[in-house]
């Protein structure tokens, strides 16, 4: 049975009031679980450890029903009162609630005069005109409603992260900047650095929550409110992100942030360590299970993990694959750092398809301090993106020793090209060509379809030539637009282990390719990577900071990153003979 949490209860109590209400029960026994619900948020102590010890008499507002059902809930993992509820009503029943403008009274007409028992089903009731004709509807309420199913069409999809970043600081900034905040942070799969995010989710300590969330729910970046109260509040942003804000005390907030941040199976893994320990953990704090088990002082996040005797875990490693039995040898990795960066390999010009000129991208370069800088725009066969045929190229490598003799102390440029990997492996230019270069970045960017073996054996025959530096975004994944190409990616890694190819970390935020699950495996086998914007825009140097979060959730120190090495050494390792590169 997984573990139930303090939102678990919480959500059944508001799940039976909304089903009453449709069956049209009195108000005030509606009234008495909505009541339920809030006083089970805010209750001050375990209250998940006094419902499953039947131990809830004389808390305020919860009456003796409730007190039983909560027990049930907590003992056994579900309510029988409300599973039957529920079996009254299709799966996809639920979903219609969400629907902006539905409510109960709503729902339950629907439901009862025209057996509307899901989304889609509303959909097609809608565009049948049976809506517009049902009392109490109209043509009116019916468009509305067709206007809410598009938008939740268009919100129901992901995030990426550079969309997701962008708003959570700006928010953060928000939240900062109160005066009855004392400390905030974001939490969920942003700070754990997914490649994609489903929503936001904020973790604020503040002495006024109610004042707080209120604040937040009349933000002007707010396009509509999900839910508010008390202690937390849920709202869209105009691009249909939601964000989940929770006010919490300050001696919350770690337990707060630690559980909020998940991941879900992170957080299993550790409560039944704590389990082991007496104690038990949820989002509030610790509370004893055993007599002996004395209460662990905490005032930050990483006072829970040494409780439990785990060195810190770095939120982006929290995905339970492995970083548990690691931080309790004190064996976690010591993970790169943005600012450990100090070049970078895969970027375009207008020479090809990039939107600034070498001179552009270079000063971009230099303001953000970096010390060296590859181009690499496409070649011939990418025609669509202005691929440089070999007199082009060669002007361009004439440009960037130009560049270099004139301004090389104080940003160096590698002449380089994103070559094309043909559909049989061989590459767009000649060997004779590919000399003339510094290094160069191997891509697929056409033929997609061929089965995984075709395509594993393709992109081996490249990474073979002793030209091919490093191989460009593996899989050709476009996130949350494009699937990767099959492709397999053991046979991959084995082959840049053995041929001493580089695997790039593509951190155009659309790409993050390699996926970030491959690459502890490549770096056992002593892999490099490099972290490679991919900018076709001077802006587009920042996203390194993506491709360091990725790497660092890929469990990848400072040494298994090229381009945080000195010029010096990257010229060294370009000079050497690929087979013989460390
Ligand atoms: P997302 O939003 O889909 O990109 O992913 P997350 O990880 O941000 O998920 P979200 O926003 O639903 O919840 C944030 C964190 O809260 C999640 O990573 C772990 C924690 N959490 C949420 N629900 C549960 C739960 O039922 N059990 C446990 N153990 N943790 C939960
Ligand atoms: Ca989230
Ligand atoms: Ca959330
Ligand atoms: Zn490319």
């Amino acid at each position: 049975m997984p573990a139930i949490t303090r939102e678990d209860l919480a959500d059944v109590l508001e799940e039976i009031a909304l089903l009453l209400e449709i069956q049209g029960e009195n108000p005030f026994k509606t009234r008495a679980y909505r009541q339920g619900a809030e006083i089970v948020r805010g209750f001050d102590g375990d209250i998940v450890q006094r419902a499953a010890d039947n131990d809830l008499a004389g808390i305020k507002g919860i009456g003796e029903a409730l007190q039983q059902k909560l027990h049930e809930l907590a003992s056994t993992g579900s309510l029988a009162f409300h599973q039957n509820l529920r079996s009254q009503y299709p799966e996809g029943f639920f979903d219609l609630f969400e629907v902006d403008g539905l409510g109960p009274k709503k729902v339950a007409a629907l439901h009862k005069e025209l057996g509307v028992g899901s989304i889609a089903d509303l959909k097609a009731a809608c565009e049948s005109g049976k809506v517009a004709t049902l009392s109490g509807f109209g043509e009116k309420t019916a468009a509305k409603i067709l206007e809410a199913l598009a938008r939740r069409e268009a919100f129901a999809t992901r995030f990426r992260l550079s969309t997701a970043t962008h708003a959570a600081e700006m928010i953060l900034d928000l939240l900062r900047s109160r005066p009855e905040v004392l400390r905030a942070q974001y939490a969920g799969s942003l700070r754990r650095s997914r490649e994609t995010v489903g929503d936001l989710d904020f973790i604020a300590a503040t002495t006024d929550p109610a004042a707080l969330t209120s604040w937040f729910s009349r933000l002007d970046i707010v396009h509509d409110v999900i839910a508010c109260g008390d202690t937390k509040c849920s709202i869209h942003l105009e691009n249909g992100l939601q964000c989940d804000l929770r006010a919490v005390s300050n001696d919350q907030f770690p337990f707060a942030l630690q559980y909020f941040t998940g991941s879900k199976e992170h957080n299993v893994a550790l409560r039944s360590l704590a389990l082991k320990r007496g104690l038990s953990l949820n989002e509030y704090g610790f509370t004893a299970t055993r007599k002996d088990a004395g209460i662990p002082t905490v005032h930050e996040e990483s006072d829970i993990y040494k409780a439990l005797g785990l060195e810190s875990i770095p939120p982006e490693l929290r995905e339970n694959r492995g970083e548990i039995e690691a931080a309790a040898q004190a064996r976690l990795p010591r993970l790169i750092d943005a600012e450990n960066l100090r070049g970078t390999f895969h970027n375009h010009t207008t020479a090809s398809d990039g939107a600034a000129t070498l001179e552009e991208m270079a000063e971009a370069a230099i303001d953000l301090g970096l010390r060296y800088l590859g181009i690499a725009d496409h070649s011939k066969s990418s025609f669509q993106a202005r691929g440089l045929d070999e007199d082009r190229l060669l002007a361009q490598i004439d440009a960037i020793h130009a560049w270099n003799r004139s301004r090389g102390d104080e940003l160096h440029l590698f002449a380089g090209s994103e070559v094309d990997i043909l559909k049989d492996g061989s590459l767009d230019f000649s060997d004779e060509i590919l000399a003339r270069l510094d290094y160069c970045v191997a891509s697929v960017h056409a033929a997609f379809t061929l089965d995984e073996d075709t395509m594993t054996r393709r992109i081996i025959r490249a990474m073979e030539n002793e030209h091919v530096t490093m191989l460009g975004h593996l899989t050709g994944r476009l996130l949350l637009r494009r699937d990767a190409y099959a492709v397999n990616h053991e046979k991959i890694i084995d082959c840049a282990a053995a041929t001493r190819t580089v695997i790039e970390l593509n951190c155009s935020p659309q790409r993050l390719d390699m996926d970030w699950r491959w690459w502890r495996k490549a770096r056992d086998l002593g892999v490099l990577t490099s972290i490679n914007p991919d900018a076709h825009h001077p802006d587009h140097l920042q996203f390194l900071r993506f491709g360091t979060g990725i790497a660092r959730k890929g469990w990848l120190r400072k040494q298994d990153v090229l381009n945080t090495r000195p010029l010096e050494d990257i010229q060294t390792f370009l000079a050497t003979p690929k087979g013989r590169r460390k």
